[in-house]
């Protein structure tokens, strides 16, 4: 019994080795692998400080352990009293801070690529694909009518400021091209909601007031999940929606159907198959 707090503290590094170890196989891990090279480097980052952080925590663990096997006799001894060591608190004082500066400066860069505008890729800048508005409960979508480019940044505010009669709308189904960048604005109409994709590692507050720009790139075409990660209201849960990534022909056919769908009235002939299906 004596020994209790020895292995006590012992017994956590080899529960937390454990947990890391057969979490990938049990579905404990991340959200499937990222579908994004940014994503990538985000994971990369998330390893680098777990690896650090599993190196601390063992460390401490085993020499709270051992510091506690020592101090526990079964034979009645005199008590060892010491008032602390100067250069020790130096040590453990400035080893943790050169680690948290090196962590800050080496995770600038992927940061920047995220969050900073001026890093953004400036093709994505350029002819944004969407914009989403978040409200209580769902994702309204607009994109701009595809037949038509933007011609400079404006142009791109001025289609943010006011809505254009040759828009097309959608709700909770957010289609992206592969393999190319991707940017679109992201509002919201009445609280603060939170736009995440969890295999597109992307996650972004929607604010009140404020358009905020979220570029990414898909790398394979499939259907991933969207939703929202702010609790904004009763039906918080109901904010589930899809993100459609598929090949950049697929991607056009879709917004032109969209554009049949929203503006043919059925009388007439059909609207002609559009010009950016041709080639
Ligand atoms: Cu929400």
């Amino acid at each position: 019994m004596k020994k209790f707090w020895c292995w006590f503290f012992i017994i956590w590094p080899v529960l937390a080795i454990w947990a890391c170890w057969v979490a990938p196989s049990r579905d404990w891990w991340f959200p499937g692998e990222s579908a994004t090279p940014l994503g990538e480097r985000i994971d990369g980052l998330f390893y680098l400080i777990l690896i650090i952080v599993t190196v601390v925590f063992i460390g401490t663990q085993i020499a709270m352990g051992y510091v506690l096997f020592k101090g526990t006799h079964d034979d009645e001894k005199d008590v060892l009293f010491i008032h602390g060591s100067h250069s020790l608190e130096v040590l453990w004082t400035i080893a943790p801070a050169g680690v948290l500066l090196f962590i800050a400066l080496y995770q600038m860069d992927v940061w920047a690529d995220f969050r900073i505008q001026s890093r953004f890729p400036q093709d994505a800048v350029a002819q944004p694909i969407a914009e989403v508005t978040a409200r209580q409960f769902e994702w309204r979508i607009r994109y701009p009518d595809p037949d038509r480019k933007f011609k400079n940044a404006a142009e791109v505010r001025d289609w943010l400021r006011k809505p254009r009669p040759d828009d097309l709308y959608t709700v909770n189904d957010l289609h992206v091209p592969t393999g190319r960048s991707v940017l679109f604005h992201l509002r919201s109409e009445d609280v603060q909601h939170s736009f995440f994709a969890p295999k597109l590692r992307v996650k972004q507050d929607a604010v009140p007031g404020l358009v905020i720009p979220i570029w990414f790139e898909v790398l394979k075409g499939d259907k991933y999940e969207l939703v929202c990660a702010e609790l904004c209201g009763w039906g918080h849960y109901k904010m589930k929606a899809q993100i459609w990534a598929q090949p950049e022909r697929e991607f056009q056919a879709y917004l032109q159907q969209l554009k049949k769908e929203q503006f043919y009235d059925g009388v007439g002939e059909e609207p002609e198959p559009s010009a950016s299906l041709a080639n």
